[in-house]
């Protein structure tokens, strides 16, 4: 078993953006500069939204932390997004999500202007990504593609079991390998709530992607000999011995499964820090292509 190590990757591109950015300097040129929204003080959004500014300010990167009440009205929020579009120092922007309850996420993605929305969620930048256009890859799944490719990973015409839909990682990810690209031309089956017999589907992968939500759900029964697994999940699970009271859960028993496993992400350090490399790669294509729409 070989660890998928998302931690180590996710600083090689860090160092590659960074030298970028030295570059960009070095011509006298405007540093990338991310703007995250984030609505209310959920523990874990506030976490992550917190990585993400503090991993722009490590490679050099501008950012503008927004932070709104639990109270915001969809109104407010629409005119916050209608500031960042109209920016021009702002180059890309995200909003955290989940958005409280009387906010319509997806009216709000729809606001944002697609030429600054690095998380890839507007509906025309995930059309684009479908029909193989240039585009913003939401940060998970292009996470994802880049540690298959990095460690590569072989995936032309091996089977991927995708397990979840979710917009932001399973319908992707199901999109993204069934693609003629880096580590695409597989043959992708995605599984959900109603599927049946899910065990005899699990057991057929060469690759599988767990994005379920459900903690620990895959287990070694489930899978064959050599299967490289892709752990999506993170759930906080109640756990007195740490100091901050839980402890990160994956969608997979790695215990069980990892016994089995010819490659396997850990988590934390897997998928998770990726992420937040690619939301940043991201960025540096929104601050290029802003240069090259105004010349
Ligand atoms: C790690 C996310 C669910 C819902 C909304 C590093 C992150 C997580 C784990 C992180 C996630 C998950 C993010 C680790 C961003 C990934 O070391 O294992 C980083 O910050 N993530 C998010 O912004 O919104 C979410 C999961």
């Amino acid at each position: 078993m070989e660890l998928l190590d998302g931690k180590k990757i996710s600083n090689q591109i860090k160092e590659e953006i960074t030298a970028e950015v030295v570059k960009m300097k070095e011509r006298k040129e405007k540093v990338p500069h991310l703007a995250a929204v984030l609505v209310g003080s959920d523990g874990a959004s506030m976490t992550y939204v917190n990585a993400k500014v503090k991993a722009c300010e490590k490679i050099g990167f501008n950012s503008t932390l927004i932070e709104l009440p639990e109270y915001t009205s969809e109104e407010e929020l629409l005119e916050k997004i209608n500031e960042l579009n109209t920016n021009d120092d702002i180059d890309g922007f995200i909003v955290q999500l989940p958005l409280p309850d009387q906010i319509d996420e997806q009216k709000i993605l729809m606001a944002i202007d697609t030429d600054k929305d690095v998380d890839g969620f507007h509906p025309t930048n995930v059309g684009k990504m479908a029909l193989d256009l240039p585009t913003f890859l939401p940060a998970t799944p292009y996470g994802i593609m880049e540690l298959l490719e990095r460690y590569q990973v072989e995936t032309s015409g091996k089977n991927v079991v995708v397990l979840g839909r979710s917009h932001i990682v399973g319908r992707p990810m199901s999109i993204l390998m069934s693609q003629k690209r880096k580590a695409g031309d597989a043959t992708v089956t995605v599984v959900h709530s109603r599927s049946k017999d899910l065990k005899e589907i699990t057991k057929r992968a060469d690759i599988v992607v767990a994005a379920i939500g459900i903690s620990e759900f895959l287990t070694g029964d489930m899978v064959k000999e050599d299967v490289v697994v892709i752990d999506v999940g993170i759930t906080r699970v109640p756990d007195q011995t740490k100091k901050n009271g839980y402890r990160l859960a994956g969608d997979v028993d790695f215990e069980s499964v990892s016994k089995k496993a010819s490659f396997i992400t850990p988590v934390p350090g897997g998928v998770g820090p990726m992420t937040i490399a690619m939301l940043l790669k991201n960025t540096l294509l929104a601050r290029e292509r802003h240069i090259s729409k105004k010349k």
